[in-house]
C-alpha cells in the first residue's frame, strides 16, 4: 500500500487501498457531516471491507439511513443494504423511528443512533 497523494485539508487526508480519508476534528450531527463531504466530493463513511475497518480504528457516523422507510438501510448511492448485515451489534438496530442514522465504533460494529447526535465523522473519497 504505497502513498498516493490525497486532498489536503489542513494536512488531514490519510490514503488506504485506493480510498483517501478526512476525520473530523470536531463531533457533528449526521446531516452536517453529510454536507461537509458532499462539499468535498466525498461521502460520509461506508465501510466495505474488513481491511478497511482495521485500518480506521475509530469510531464515526456511516453514509446509511432508514429515514425513508424505518428498517431499509440505505447508502448514499440508493442502494439498499441487506436485512440483518452483519456489521451491526447484537441487538442493533434497535432505536426505531427514533434512530435512523448509523455510526461505527472502534470495533468495527454498527449502531443505529438518533441522526441529532454529535457524533465524529469520516468522509471518504478518492484521490
Ligand atoms: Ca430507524
Ligand atoms: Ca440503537
Amino acid at each position: 500500500q504505497g502513498q498516493r497523494p490525497c486532498p489536503t485539508l489542513n494536512g488531514g487526508w490519510t490514503y488506504f487501498e485506493g480510498s483517501c480519508y478526512f476525520r473530523s476534528a470536531t463531533p457533528s450531527t449526521w446531516e452536517t457531516a453529510r454536507g461537509f463531504c458532499s462539499a468535498l466530493g466525498t461521502r460520509l463513511l461506508e465501510v466495505d471491507s474488513p481491511e478497511e475497518r482495521t485500518f480506521l480504528r475509530a469510531s464515526s457516523w456511516l453514509g446509511i439511513t432508514d429515514k425513508e422507510v424505518e428498517g431499509t438501510w440505505k447508502r448514499a448511492d440508493g442502494t439498499i443494504l441487506p436485512k440483518g448485515h452483519s456489521s451491526w451489534h447484537r441487538d442493533e438496530p434497535n432505536g426505531g423511528q427514533q434512530e435512523n442514522c448509523a455510526v461505527v465504533r472502534v470495533d468495527g460494529t454498527w449502531f443505529d443512533y438518533p441522526c441529532t447526535s454529535q457524533l465524529p465523522w469520516v468522509c471518504k473519497g478518492q484521490p
